[in-house]
């Protein structure tokens, strides 16, 4: 008999849904868990909460075929995978209530020989944390041996970039730490059954570590940038050549700057080290600092050159918080977009070809969502946020007569304040 044959994802989000769907693909009998009714209804009606390149079909094809079954309610499986969102509280401490109530959710229905795998990004030492909680509620389970009978808990890191989630999920490597040895096995064989790359097994803390060390890694990389193109800016230079230039050296591979790091993870994740090691995370911290600074600094660039042309319409090209996606969480794109319009209203126009509405939080202002053909042919200023690929194609010839603040180094033909 097979080893896994059904599994329980908790969280139908971007990580949880396309996950649900791959496993489901593979004949093994799925069901997605989430406490939000909408969503549920979504899923079942075939369609998707979440917009990601080819899900849509998949989902259809396992909903239908019945190998994903969606619910609110928490019921029996073989394997519990968790992700759920872990975000920062007001302090950018980590939150992990939502994690605490899944586990609280499963422990009522674990039997004995199931295996909990936590996907979310997590502070160092959570999934003992999780091992330690389910033990307490269930003395009659063991944790961690390697006999049938008892419980597995791993770490496994999700590692997919949205809008190749589902290609990177079977095809990127894994690291996946068990709060024992035999938990890392166990689980080793749960990824193989849809996973095409290495899975490779550690300890649980090590994982942990792992996915904060990816995202802060790429953080600091990115804050490498912006920093360099603030000293450009300092001395007149164009950053967008300096850094093609330095990019020829056989060892360099500088990053792009930008309006600042946004989404749900780089801008999020570094803070969990940040918080578990306050006085050695010094590098960590600052290039969250330096990438954060960014949005500020846009913005009184932005103010400068709308206060010198009084009269002028102003647009703000992307809100997303990166190219051709639609994801506005933490977007730095928003957050400027969103400070321009709460100081100069519906003189703001706002495009995004991503979306069809404004967020509240936004269109409180005044401000309109306005199509980029118009945008260009009654604004005189252009505030170039995003590097949608609907704007590297405007040709130079319908923009000459913007004044540009281009922060992603796509018409650098036309710059004119940085
Ligand atoms: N950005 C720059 N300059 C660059 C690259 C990115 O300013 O040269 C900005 C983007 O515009 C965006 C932010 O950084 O605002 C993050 O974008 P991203 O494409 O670097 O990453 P995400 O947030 O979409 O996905 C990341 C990925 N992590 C790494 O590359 C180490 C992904 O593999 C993770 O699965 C994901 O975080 C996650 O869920 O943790």
């Amino acid at each position: 008999m097979p080893e896994f044959q059904t599994v329980a994802v908790i969280g139908m989000g971007y990580i949880g849904l396309p996950t649900a769907a791959v496993i489901a693909s593979r004949g093994i009998q799925v069901i997605g868990i989430d406490n939000n009714e909408c969503v549920i209804k979504t899923i079942v009606s075939g369609a998707i909460p979440i917009p990601e390149p080819d899900l849509d079909g998949l989902v259809q094809k396992v909903v239908s075929n019945g190998a994903l079954r969606v619910s609110t309610e928490f019921e029996r499986a073989d394997v519990f995978l968790i992700a759920v969102p872990t975000p920062l509280d007001g302090d950018k401490r980590p939150d992990l209530g939502c994690v605490m109530k899944a586990v609280d959710r499963i422990v009522e229905v674990l039997s004995p020989g199931n295996l909990v795998i936590l996907e979310s990004t997590s502070p160092v030492g959570t999934t003992e944390e999780v091992a330690a909680r389910i033990a307490k509620q269930r003395p009659d389970l063991t944790i961690g041996g390697s006999d049938k009978a008892a419980i597995g808990v791993a770490y496994c890191p999700e590692r997919v970039l949205p809008g190749r989630i589902l290609s990177e999920l079977v095809n990127n490597d894994r690291c996946i730490g068990g709060v024992t040895p035999h938990c890392a096995r166990r689980a080793q064989r749960f990824y193989r059954l849809f996973v095409r790359a290495p899975c490779i097994a550690t300890n649980s803390r090590a994982a942990e570590m792992v996915k904060l060390a990816e995202n802060a890694y790429r953080d600091a990389n990115i804050a490498f940038a912006n920093e360099v193109s603030l000293i450009c800016d300092r001395h007149g230079i164009n950053v967008w050549e300096v850094i093609d230039l330095a990019n020829r050296h056989p060892r360099v591979k500088i990053l792009q700057p930008g309006p600042g790091v946004g989404g749900h993870c780089i801008a999020v994740d570094p803070w969990f080290i940040v918080n578990s090691a306050p006085d050695i995370a010094k590098l960590i911290r600052t290039s969250r600092e330096i990438n954060d600074g960014k949005i500020d600094y846009v913005f009184q660039q932005a103010v400068q050159l709308i206060e010198e042309h009084p009269y002028a319409s102003v647009a703000c090209f992307g809100l997303a918080f990166k190219a051709n996606v639609d994801d506005l969480r933490e977007s730095p794109a928003l957050q400027i977009a969103r400070k321009l319009c709460a100081r100069y209203g519906s003189r703001i126009k706002l495009v995004e070809p991503h979306i069809r509405e404004l967020p509240p939080s936004i269109s409180e202002f005044g401000a309109a969502l306005t199509d980029l053909d118009e945008a260009i042919r009654t604004c005189e200023i252009a505030i170039l946020l995003v590097d949608h690929n609907e704007f590297k194609t405007v040709p130079l010839g319908e923009r000459r007569h913007l004044s540009v603040i281009d922060t992603r180094g796509i018409w650098q033909d036309m710059t004119a304040a940085l």
